[in-house]
């Protein structure tokens, strides 16, 4: 039996590497190169080229390399009955909530002002808040959301956190449907969204929430681009409603090059590099589900289909 690993665009070369150590005597094959789709009962993938797995008529697993499922979920040919997975990692939740924190104090502090001040030569003083003085929302208390809400709590910050289910979490005040969005908004001065991409969640940062955040709030995607109404985020920072964004992921990455993100000032721009999967750090769960599903057993992190994440 066979593993097949699926990631245009992406080296799998340490991957590759990181499960032959892991599982001595694996038999691994890199799409696209020549194999037997009957043996392959697992994949690994990133980003697969959409039908692909309806051919593989064994395939049993299709494990994310990352966080997020969507990119798998939104092949609307999967093969029936096959069970996902996704990375649940302290090192990727750890590089999250350092990006978190980082961007929240860059927008506090005015540190991405003072980079264009520079530029122009501009002498201009930023009056900053404290930590103290600032609420943060987090949107989605998951892995990511409710690592991040919980570092920004011990770094001072007032937090907030929205989710689908009620949670009750030591240091964040938390908020949880659709009835209870408004109230969580109006406490966000800094938004941070940390959503699985679902039907109920695509668009979701559009003109109407950012209505209902204060004055001069800081918009931060972490999540997925097809979040965010790019229009309406545009016009809300342009009509003063909102301070600013700062932007880890897009609906088309690379972001396009005539993008009016790129030139936007008071929008700040990263190439979705807030938490990178290590794949060392990633392939024991991975090699333990391989495991799993030959054993028969259940698998660790698997996805409820119903839910989309
Ligand atoms: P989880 O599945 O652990 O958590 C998802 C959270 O979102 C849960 O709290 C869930 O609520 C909440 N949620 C889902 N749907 C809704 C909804 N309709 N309304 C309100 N809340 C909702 O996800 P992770 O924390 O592991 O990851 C989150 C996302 O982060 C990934 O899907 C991925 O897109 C993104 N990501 C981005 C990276 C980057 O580098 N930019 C890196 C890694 C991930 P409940 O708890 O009630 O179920
Ligand atoms: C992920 C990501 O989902 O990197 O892990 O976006």
């Amino acid at each position: 039996m066979s593993v097949l690993i699926v990631c245009p665009g992406k080296d799998p070369e340490n991957w590759v590497k990181a499960l032959e150590n892991q599982h001595r005597g694996m038999n691994i094959y890199v799409y696209p190169e020549d194999h037997d789709k009957e043996e392959v009962e697992f994949a690994l993938t990133w980003n697969h080229p959409r039908g692909l797995f309806k051919n593989y008529p064994n395939l049993k697993v299709i494990a994310s390399m990352g966080a997020g499922v969507d990119h798998i979920l939104s092949d609307d040919a999967l093969p029936e009955g096959v069970k996902i997975t996704k990375v649940v990692d302290d090192t990727l939740t750890e590089d999250m909530g350092d990006f978190v924190l980082s961007q929240v104090m860059n927008h506090i502090r005015g540190l991405h002002h003072y980079v264009k001040c520079q530029k122009e030569k501009e002498w201009d003083k930023f009056q900053y808040k404290r930590p103290q003085d600032t609420k943060v929302g987090v949107m989605g208390l998951g892995v990511l959301g409710n690592a991040v809400a919980d570092k920004l709590h011990k770094n001072f910050f007032k937090v907030y956190g929205w989710s689908r289910t009620e949670k009750s979490c030591e240091n964040v005040t938390s908020f949880y449907g659709k009835e209870q969005l408004e109230e969580f908004l109006q406490n966000s001065e800094i938004l941070v969204c940390l959503l699985p991409l679902t039907e109920d969640t695509e668009n979701i940062l559009n003109a109407d929430l950012f209505d209902m955040l204060p004055e001069g709030a800081y918009v931060i995607n972490v999540a997925r681009g097809e979040h965010l109404v790019e229009h309406d985020l545009m016009e809300m920072i342009d009509n003063g409603h909102l301070a600013g964004a700062s932007l880890d992921v897009f609906r088309e990455e690379p972001l396009p090059e005539e993008h009016p993100f790129w030139e936007h000032s008071k929008i700040n721009i990263t190439p979705h590099i807030a938490s990178v999967t290590k794949p060392e750090s990633v392939v024991p769960q991975i090699a333990d589900n391989y495991d799993r599903m030959m054993e028969d057993e259940p698998l660790k992190n698997r996805v409820e289909l119903d839910k989309g994440y």
